[in-house]
């Protein structure tokens, strides 16, 4: 997969150059760009920002830098990237979307600093590419740079090749299948007793069938003690019998 990040902070992204998503890039499965978005103005104080119309607090970022800079690298591209701008007033990112976008062979980020991207921008690209607005949870941070660095690791991990071990991917919480909205559960490793506290005996009784039963049971309670909205949405046709007794 090919990644293009345009930003005013391409120094924001060295951690993609260290674990999981490093050893992808180093392997050749992810081809990471970075862009100085200040490469495409034209003043000498390299301005990307103005005051918004209507008034306001904050700045907004000028179209013309983000015009110039994407349509130089979408290039002439006959298979162009999904456009991604993140912003706490898009579509919220979801594993859902994660696994959508694991199937695109090229996305274009455009993380915004200030009050936000010309809305003209999104307008403009929408008849050429895909555009995406995003989300990532009901809080505001400063910039969009953030937000790149969580959707390209959620992505990230789910290329073919990038995950050690395949099986982890479908265990994940939020994974569709027997997991789909449910939260995992505790885990636990060697030794036995740690501090006074015992390793559940069921996991150390080598039968597998009790094992995942006991696995899902766990699950269901910590997601009705955690997230009662997702354990409501869980399909009550979908639960068996013990399930429901929980
Ligand atoms: Cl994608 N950007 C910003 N600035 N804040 C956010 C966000 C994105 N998602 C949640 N909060």
């Amino acid at each position: 997969m090919r990644v293009d990040i345009i930003s005013i902070f391409p120094e924001y992204f060295t951690p993609l150059d260290v674990s999981l998503i490093g050893k992808a890039r180093q392997k050749g499965l992810l081809d990471i760009r970075l862009h100085q978005l200040r490469d495409w103005t034209h003043d000498v104080h390299r301005t990307v920002d103005d005051t918004p119309y209507g008034g306001g607090p904050g700045m907004v970022m000028k179209p013309e830098p983000w015009g110039e800079a994407i349509d130089a690298v979408v290039g002439a591209a006959t298979t162009p990237p999904r456009l991604v701008v993140p912003t706490p007033s898009g579509r919220p990112f979801t594993q859902e979307v994660a696994l959508e976008y694991a199937k695109e062979p090229w996305l274009l980020f455009a993380p915004a600093r200030y009050e936000g991207i010309d809305s003209r921008v999104m307008a403009e690209y929408a008849s050429r590419l895909r555009v995406d607005e995003v989300g990532i949870g009901d809080y505001v941070l400063a910039g969009g740079e953030a937000a790149v660095l969580v959707i390209v690791e959620a992505v990230g991990r789910l290329l073919p090749g990038v995950l050690g071990n395949a099986g982890s991917v479908a265990d994940d919480s939020f994974a569709p299948g027997a997991m789909a909205d449910l939260l995992e559960g505790p885990v636990y490793t060697k030794p036995p007793v740690w501090r006074g506290h015992e390793v559940p005996p069921i996991l150390l009784s080598g039968n597998h069938g009790a094992i995942a039963r006991w696995r899902r049971d766990q699950a269901l309670r910590r997601t009705i003690a955690k997230r009662p909205e997702l354990a409501a949405r869980l399909d009550r046709r979908a639960l068996d019998k013990r399930d429901r007794e929980i």
